[in-house]
């Protein structure tokens, strides 16, 4: 079933936006720029429905910036949507979020029409840092942790332009396994909704992929000649040895090979990298869609042999 967190708040949440989306000209979708895809709210299409859509990939600076430009140019490929790419804490990139947002509505100025933009969002992946940095002042309380902000906050950028600031929300079905481990990976996901000895193992999966030699680099891996071609628990195992997260009897602690996995990839500590191309997560996406539809067809014909079944009794003879 994979990983899922849509707890009672991020319902909540998702209520709040779509009443508040009445009165919204522009729409940002701040996505973390390592998991492009996997952090899209596959909900927002319906919520949003023709508002103007702006996505900006965030944490640039701990992304690959060859696939961040892969991605920007994959999205803004699509008609629906316009996107560009941000690091929330410089000040001169997110000037140009300002300009984006003001062509989007550009009948909506001065003080008796002003444009009200509305940043969502998975949890964590950096709203309010980038509100306090339009504005200037730490306007919104930030923290490396998901789930800091807890109800919508209005900021004032200038007379004529409002920010709304929302609390981090996933949806309630993630149906592409990848998108849920990344996700965790990421700090989007709550502490207690996934297993980070797994979550570390698929993002290891991830990684060797695309940046083995960083993982060689970083963890001085020993008796793995092809670290791409390694099982996830082998990698994990040996990268626990190599970092002396041993227990006693020299078995190796998985667990905290697991944290400092997900601590290094989380601060940028293995190097910039972004887990997932544009056609990864196309085939990811269309694969579970296959096997969703499987299922149902499945349930289905469970359903429709147990109708059968029950009229076939219906119709024998009773025995007195
Ligand atoms: N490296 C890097 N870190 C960032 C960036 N933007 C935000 N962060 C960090 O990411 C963490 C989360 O930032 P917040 O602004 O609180 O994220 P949020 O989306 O408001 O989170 P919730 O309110 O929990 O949904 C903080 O530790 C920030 O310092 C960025 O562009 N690059
Ligand atoms: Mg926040």
């Amino acid at each position: 079933m994979g990983i899922q967190w849509f707890p009672g708040h991020m319902h909540v949440t998702k209520k709040a936006i779509s009443e508040r989306m009445k009165e919204i000209d522009v729409v940002i979708e701040l996505l973390d720029a390592r998991l492009p895809g996997s952090s899209a709210n596959p909900m927002l299409g319906n919520m949003t429905g023709t508002r103007p859509k702006l996505k900006v990939l965030n944490k640039q600076d701990l992304a690959d910036a060859e696939r961040t430009q892969a991605w920007l140019d994959w999205y803004n490929g699509r008609s629906e949507t316009q996107a560009i790419g941000l690091d929330a804490s410089e000040k001169a990139p997110a000037q140009r979020l300002i300009k984006a947002c003001r062509e989007l509505a550009p009948n909506r100025s001065g003080m008796d029409k002003p444009l009200r933009v509305l940043i969502c969002g998975v949890p964590n992946v950096g709203k309010s840092t980038l509100m306090n940095t339009l504005v200037g002042r730490k306007a919104a309380k930030t923290g490396d942790e998901a789930g800091i902000t807890r109800v919508e906050q209005r900021i004032l950028l200038a007379s004529d332009f409002y920010l709304y600031d929302t609390p981090g929300m996933l949806w309630p079905k993630i149906v592409v396994e990848q998108a849920g481990f990344h996700l965790a990976a990421s700090g989007a996901v709550g502490r207690n909704a996934y297993d980070e000895e797994e979550t570390a193992m698929a993002l290891l999966n991830s990684i060797k992929r695309s940046y083995a030699p960083l993982l060689a680099q970083r963890y001085k891996i020993k008796g793995i000649d092809d670290i791409s071609l390694a099982h996830d628990d082998e990698l994990l195992t040996a990268i626990g040895k190599a970092r002396g997260a041993v227990m006693s009897g020299g078995r190796v602690n998985l667990q905290k090979a697991a944290e400092i996995v997900l601590n290094d990839f989380r601060s940028g500590t293995l190097g910039r990298m972004t887990l997932e191309t544009p056609d990864e997560f196309v085939a990811w996406e269309l694969a579970a869609e296959a096997e969703e539809a499987r299922k149902q067809a499945e349930k289905a014909a469970r359903r429709q042999a147990a109708r059968v079944g029950t009229r076939m009794a219906d119709q024998q003879p009773s025995e007195d």
